[in-house]
């Protein structure tokens, strides 16, 4: 086994947990019957590649050290979606209140956005990940976001590897008015949310009967035509 697979075992690992237990507070959300604030969950291990770039633009050796492991906090990167963006603050007080991670440090990109229009909220934690050779502890950014937040973020991520970093006056601008036009939708969606939640509480409910009988001639879900 390689150098770089050995330092980044313990991140997959990790990542993997992470996973699960994230999605599982979903799932609790389910069983509870109850709408979860949390969306949907992903996760990476950051690639070797952009360690290389990163480490760069820090002035850091590209090697396995313990200073790379320190100065990169997001080498295991967790997203956990959100509807709404009031739900970010319910799933960071559940961060707060678990007993299998240690909070380092929060960044409220919400309240105050970056320069290009992002907005997220990111988490660093520590991380106990249990080791044939014993425990070890390594940082992970867990980054809460709503959906909207999201699409803007995947979108000027993959125009920032086209323009490599360096985007025309024109792209920027737009990138920081869709950022606002993105926000404008969460603050719409949140003062109606309870309309929304109302509906998806009876859409979930109803939508594996297809037998079941629904008001105003509909059926299974689906509305006769
Ligand atoms: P389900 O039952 O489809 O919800 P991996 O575990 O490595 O295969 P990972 O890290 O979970 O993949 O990330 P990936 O593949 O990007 O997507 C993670 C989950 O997010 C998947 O669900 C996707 O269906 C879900 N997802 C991605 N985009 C959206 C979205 O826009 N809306 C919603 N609601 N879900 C989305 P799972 O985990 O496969 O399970
Ligand atoms: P990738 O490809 O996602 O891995 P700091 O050391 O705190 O000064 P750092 O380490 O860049 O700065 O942390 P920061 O600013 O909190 O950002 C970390 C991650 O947030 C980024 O990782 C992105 O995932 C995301 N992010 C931050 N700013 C932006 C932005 O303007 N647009 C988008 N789309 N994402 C952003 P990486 O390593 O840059 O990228």
């Amino acid at each position: 086994m390689g150098q770089w697979d050995r330092f980044l075992a313990p991140y997959k690992q990790a990542v993997d947990e992470l996973k699960i237990k994230f999605k599982g507070m979903r799932r609790q959300y389910e069983t509870d019957n109850i709408n979860s604030p949390i969306e949907f969950v992903t996760g990476r291990v950051k690639p070797i590649a952009s360690i290389y770039d990163k480490s760069l633009e820090k002035g850091l050796p590209f090697e396995p050290s313990e200073e790379l492991a320190r100065e990169l906090q997001d080498i295991a990167g967790i997203r956990m979606m959100c509807q709404f963006v009031g739900d970010i603050e319910t799933v960071v007080d559940l961060l707060r209140n678990r007993n299998d991670l240690r909070i380092v440090e929060e960044k409220d990109y919400i309240s105050r956005e970056k320069q290009s229009g992002y907005r997220s909220y990111h988490v660093i934690v520590e991380y106990p990940v249990q080791t044939i050779n014993g425990e070890i502890w390594i940082l992970a950014e867990i980054q809460i976001r709503t959906l909207a937040m999201n699409f803007w973020a995947s979108i000027e991520h993959s125009l920032n590897y086209k323009y490599k970093g360096v985007f025309p006056d024109e792209i920027k601008l737009r990138l920081q008015r869709a950022a606002e036009a993105a926000f404008q939708l969460d603050e719409e969606m949140s003062q109606i949310r309870d309309e929304i939640q109302e509906a998806q509480a009876y859409f979930t409910e109803f939508k594996d009967s297809p037998r079941t009988h629904f008001p105003d001639g509909q059926e299974g879900g689906r509305t006769k035509r």
